[in-house]
């Protein structure tokens, strides 16, 4: 594993929502291109673009009808170019993202395949059963996973919204396509792929019945399906002949699985991300919530992943919000302990074994903007989920509930950058409403304070960059069945960290784990000014221990 990827920060923009710069109310390149600095400045070393090609934007740009154009609400390929030039003369690393288990309907090559066997052949389209679909699969996106192919007998498969048909990976010639996208892309100077759903893009041969299941009928034959891993290799073939960085999206895997993935010799991907701790508080996102659920479980999923990448010889990827999921405040925090809860996390986080990735805003401690209105939310998925739930029998107050916990739109409201209208996020009508919470809440006002969320972050990013045991250091657990608290510990070449965080809204006792002496040691962040015995409200504490003296 390159060592540029273990030292990186990554910062993920949603352009959609980032920054608008010509006031359509819709974020773009040329926005993104006038916020690189501020990038810059908070320490991160490489930045993801989730999609920016052509896209009519059913699934707001996971749904891509050219790979290589880019999306006419977002600009050209000459701003792209220039943001890309940009961001490389500062330092940034570019990265993409890369949706290659389906295209959009509207892609020339499922219009072709109307008429032409040749491009019928990329995706996957078979004869109905009678007047049922070919199988029982059901999609990520509710309901069955197939739809009537030209108003015909044949259906075509797309494991997520009707408009995102999945292609054929078996067939080579989609497979040659896809590395000529690859080749375009890096050619242009662009640093790798964030790869979209990539374990589920082979399928089982034939195509057969899905086990019974409340949900996500059908997953045992797609998700790291058979050939996945000679097709992965295949790609990676092309991208080693470049410098590149790929982290793969990888749904339902477990931290022994994904050894496969990123561990030995040529892994075929550099990291994963997983999803263990993104379901802590949920059973398959809408069936059920609990905001309440048991901490332990959350330190549970993070530290088996610690433990099994880091003994297996992998690398993990270290994630708490991305376009997908709530905020982090909101989810695992406080929001009337705003402040104290995101920096508490972010301490909590960047301190494990891993590269961090920061999802836009987060690094301003934004939250869920609690639309009560269905007609406030924006996202495909979220009107699928309150359909599902309608057919379900749950009451309007239950689907609220859940999507204003859980929809996907918690994470994709504009970012704030300043307390004038919209935020400063656009002149115009933003797509999606702002967080009201923007007078408060935004990046001129974090700038400028010292004690705000943003700052704290730039110094944890700092800190990580000094001292290689925050990067390479082994991982220890202590009192892992605690819920009020997280102790972690690392040690590397001499030097030990010791991470202690309060996951609650009290007063905590401060536990020492036994044989630590921390007198000895010195506390080199803290998210209150003053420390004691107590933990107070959410406070978290790195305690720097032997090895050699800091030299700041
Ligand atoms: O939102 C989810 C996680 O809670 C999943 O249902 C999600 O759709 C899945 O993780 C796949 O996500 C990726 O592919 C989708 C796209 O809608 C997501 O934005 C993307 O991150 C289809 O391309
Ligand atoms: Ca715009």
């Amino acid at each position: 594993m390159k060592d540029w990827i273990k030292n990186a920060v990554i910062y993920q923009i949603y352009p959609r929502s980032f920054c608008d710069s010509n006031g359509d109310g819709i974020g773009d390149i040329n926005g993104i291109c006038s916020k690189l600095e501020y990038i810059k400045e908070l320490g991160a070393t490489c930045i993801w673009l989730s999609p920016v090609y052509k896209s009519p934007n059913d699934d707001n740009g996971y749904d891509i009808s050219d790979y290589r154009d880019i999306m006419t609400e977002f600009g050209t390929l000459g701003d792209f170019k220039v943001m890309l030039a940009t961001a490389h003369s500062l330092g940034l690393r570019v990265i993409m993202d890369l949706v290659i288990n389906h295209t959009s309907d509207e892609h020339e090559w499922f219009k072709l395949a109307r008429t032409d066997p040749k491009y019928r052949d990329y995706y996957i389209i078979k004869k109905g059963r009678g007047k049922k679909p070919p199988n029982n699969w059901s999609s990520f996106f509710t309901g069955p996973a197939w739809e009537r192919f030209d108003g015909g007998d044949d259906y075509y498969l797309h494991l997520f919204s009707k408009k995102q048909p999945d292609l054929n990976m078996d067939n080579p010639a989609v497979r040659e396509e896809i590395k000529g996208i690859l080749r375009f892309w890096l050619d242009l100077g662009v640093d790798g792929f964030r790869c979209d759903v990539i374990n589920l893009i082979s399928k089982a041969p034939g195509l057969p019945q899905g086990k019974r299941s409340i949900a996500l009928r059908g997953r045992e034959h797609y998700v790291n399906g058979p050939r996945l891993f000679e097709y992965l290799k295949e790609f990676r073939a092309v991208l080693d002949e470049y410098d590149t960085l790929t982290v793969g999206e990888c749904v339902l895997l477990t931290a022994q699985d994904a050894l496969n993935f990123v561990a030995g010799e040529n892994p075929p991907l550099d990291m994963v991300f997983s999803f263990e701790h993104m379901s802590v508080d949920n059973i398959f996102k809408w069936l059920y919530v609990n905001p309440n659920f048991k901490r332990s479980k959350l330190k549970k999923a993070l530290s088996d992943w610690q433990h099994r990448l880091i003994e297996g010889g992998g690398w993990n990827s270290l994630y708490f919000e991305n376009h997908d999921q709530p905020r982090s405040v909101s989810r695992f925090g406080n929001e009337s302990l705003r402040t104290e809860s995101a920096k508490m996390l972010a301490t909590l986080l960047f301190f494990m074994q891993g590269t961090p990735f920061i999802y836009q805003g987060q690094e301003l401690g934004m939250t869920n903007p609690g639309f009560d209105k269905l007609s406030d939310y924006r996202d495909v998925e979220t009107f699928r989920a309150d359909g599902l739930m309608k057919r379900m029998g749950f009451t309007k107050k239950m689907r609220m509930k859940r999507i204003k916990y859980m929809s996907r739109d918690n994470a994709r409201t504009p970012i704030q950058w300043d307390d004038s209208v919209n935020a400063g996020f656009t002149n115009g009508e933003p797509w999606i409403a702002v967080n009201a919470n923007y007078k408060k809440v935004n990046a001129k006002r974090a700038i400028q304070s010292p004690d705000s969320v943003l700052n704290y972050y730039k110094r944890l990013i700092a800190l990580r960059a000094m001292l290689p045991v925050a990067v390479y250091g082994d991982y220890t657990e202590h009192y892992p069945r605690s819920n009020r608290f997280m102790i972690y510990e690392r040690k590397y070449g001499g030097a030990t960290l010791l991470v202690i965080c309060n996951l609650t809204a009290k007063d905590v006792d401060l536990v020492i784990p036994k044989g630590l002496d921390i007198s000895e040691g010195r506390v080199i962040l803290c998210n209150y000014p003053n420390i004691s015995a107590v933990l107070q409200p959410y406070e978290a504490r790195v305690y720097y221990l032997g090895g050699k003296p800091l030299n700041e």
